[in-house]
């Protein structure tokens, strides 16, 4: 899979070099590259943003950086592209979403700042030839860009990816478990800590009522979790 994510603050993606996606980029199952929005600005100041048509706070960014910004990208890719722009206004990220990009080969995303991205980007995208446009929020909150919201996704996405874990059998067991509910209670040695015991059951070696114990403890789990909602 090739990932590139546009931003004025491309550092952010340094976190892409740690742990299981930083090795998967080693072994070439993922390439990644930050673009420097600013880039693609041609005057000294480097400009991205300016006030908004219509009035009200704050600035909206420009769309010539943009354009060209994605421009390039594209020439990084190969065929059709999925372009994602992060907004708090977009489809919520879920987890049939990251099966979903899991399965594609180019993915783009575009990181706002400010009170976001001038709205003709994503009709101009929406409408090209090589591109499948996505317009995402990872939930009900407000960041102040898109770049934590794309790394969120980034992890999410690229730990679906055959040979990115380490040990498929916890994507299996997650597999297993509906959407919506959460996994059992887990424990490892000491078999008892600042007085709490491990529960007898999983010490008992018996793997049938093992999985029973803990089919019911994320029942458990899960119900007083959406209770508490
Ligand atoms: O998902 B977010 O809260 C989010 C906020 C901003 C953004 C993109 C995403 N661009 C500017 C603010």
């Amino acid at each position: 899979m090739k990932i590139t994510a546009i931003s004025i603050f491309p550092e952010y993606f340094a976190a892409t070099k740690l742990s299981l996606i930083g090795k998967a980029i080693d072994s070439k199952l993922i390439e990644f590259a930050p673009i420097d929005l600013r880039e693609f600005t041609h005057d000294n100041h480097k400009t991205v943003d300016d006030t908004p048509y219509g009035g009200g706070a704050g600035m909206v960014m420009k769309p010539e950086p943009w354009g060209e910004a994605i421009d390039s990208s594209l020439n990084r890719h190969d065929g059709i592209v999925d372009l994602i722009i992060l907004t708090p206004a977009g489809r919520t990220f879920n987890q049939e979403l990251a099966n979903k990009f899991a399965q594609r080969e180019n993915l783009i995303f575009a990181c706002g700042r400010y009170e976001g991205i001038d709205a003709r980007v994503a009709d101009f995208y929406r409408g090209h030839q090589r591109v499948r446009l996505h317009e995402i929020s990872i939930g009900n909150y407000v960041l102040n860009g898109g770049e934590v919201a794309a790394l969120v996704m980034i992890e999410a996405i690229t730990r679906l990816i055959p040979g990115v874990i380490g040990n498929p059998d916890s994507l299996l067991e997650e597999s297993h478990n509906e959407i919506g509910e959460v996994e059992y209670p887990v424990y490892t040695k000491p078999a008892e800590w600042r007085g709490l015991q491990v529960p007898e059951v999983l010490k008992s070696g018996n793997h049938g009522e093992i999985s029973n114990w803990r089919r019911s403890e994320a029942k458990r789990r899960s119900n007083s979790l959406r209770e508490s909602e």
